[in-house]
């Protein structure tokens, strides 16, 4: 092989072990740059004559072609490969099956409250909203609760800024708040009909949302769910209430097997009182009293708090737990269970 031919190979074999653009580029330059291996040539044909300068110039040149041709080669090889591993890890392999968004769902509680409400609205009540930071006025006083009544008691009430310190601000413990608003508002908007002598269209109403008292254990959490009702009119009687719930009860849980037991009870809003249990005559509960709820005849210190006679109007009114209530539907034990946002244990009621 003559001094070309050995030229160009080595100029292949070095291009052809240069694993980057940059290392060929330097290979390059050994053969084609300024002070290449060609250039040498072409400046050793200096002291050539006319007729050999023309044939040694030709096949130097045919060399430098073919080292040329190698050197595009191999940048094409090299630019090649560089797409081939970018596209690597770029791939995306479209029969993957897609990114499914999970649909969201209702927290067992509010399917709960949405239940409630459904059911007391085809009995015609209405749905109460109220602030969650009540005052002392609406959440105990107006509520005939005793200025001593230990449910006042820090134990049991969170207080919060604002409001003076004969009636501060507090988180309300129960949803009856929320009622005598209801209550005092309707009255207000009647109060024209009824100075003209026309009866006031009854308070037809249930109140459900977050409450709030100083307990925690495997059945309280310091905030819990409620829902009260109120239904007052010229003769709304104890006996209406016991057809409300029973109604109630039987068509929450789905079964005219439910029975319901009225046992007397004190508490300052209502007289008489009454907490309310229920039973079922099959399934894993059966033949257990189970306490679901509180009631009574509403006070007429409250009636007359808001803005109505006794005299003339009376009602009942009623106070269940509505996680109490989703516990013993879904058969849940620990209440902290709907509280913890443990997303397999909420999945499941989806
Ligand atoms: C007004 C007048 C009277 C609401 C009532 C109860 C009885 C009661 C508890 C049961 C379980 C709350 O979730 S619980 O802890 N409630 O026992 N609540 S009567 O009485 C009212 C409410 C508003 C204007």
């Amino acid at each position: 092989m003559n001094e070309l031919d050995s030229l160009v190979t080595s100029a292949q074999a070095l291009f052809a072990q240069s694993a980057t653009p940059a290392d060929l580029e330097n290979a390059k330059a050994q053969f084609l740059g300024k002070s290449g291996r060609i250039t040498e040539l072409m400046k050793g044909m200096a002291a050539l004559s006319v007729e050999e300068k023309k044939s040694r110039g030709a096949a130097i040149n045919v060399a430098k072609q073919a080292i040329e041709a190698a050197l595009n080669a191999r940048r094409q090889a090299l630019a090649d490969a560089e797409l081939e591993t970018q596209l690597k890890a770029e791939a995306l392999d479209v029969s993957l099956p897609g990114r499914t968004r999970t649909t969201g769902g209702l927290h067992p509680v509010s399917l709960t409250l949405e239940r409630i409400e459904a059911i007391f609205g085809s009995m015609g009540f209405d749905v109460a909203q109220g602030p969650e930071i009540e005052t002392d006025w609406f959440n105990f006083t107006a509520l005939n609760t005793p200025q001593d009544h230990p449910a006042r008691s820090m134990h049991d009430t969170f207080y919060v800024e604002g409001g003076s310190s004969e009636a501060p601000n507090l988180l309300r413990t129960h949803t009856s708040p929320m009622q005598i608003r209801h209550a005092v508002q309707h009255v207000k908007r009647y109060r024209a009909l009824m100075d003209a002598g026309q009866v006031m269209p009854e308070i037809r109403v249930i109140a459900p949302g977050r409450t709030y008292r100083v307990d925690s254990d495997a059945t309280h959490s310091p905030m819990f769910h409620q829902c009260e009702g109120l239904w007052v009119g010229e003769n709304v009687s104890f006996k209406d209430l016991k057809v409300v719930f029973t109604d109630f009860y039987r068509t929450f849980f789905e079964t005219d097997d439910l029975v319901l037991r009225f046992r007397p009870s004190f508490f300052p809003f209502t007289e008489p009182s009454a907490e309310v249990d229920i039973q079922f005559a099959s399934g894993p509960l059966a033949g257990r009293w189970l306490e679901v709820a509180g009631s009574g005849e509403v006070h007429p210190n409250v009636i007359r708090n808001m803005g109505l006679d006794p005299e003339r109007y009376i009602g009942f009114a009623f106070g269940m737990g509505t996680d109490r209530l989703t516990m013993l539907r879904y058969g849940v034990s620990d209440l902290r269970l709907f509280f913890d946002g443990d997303i397999r244990f909420l999945s499941q009621f989806q």
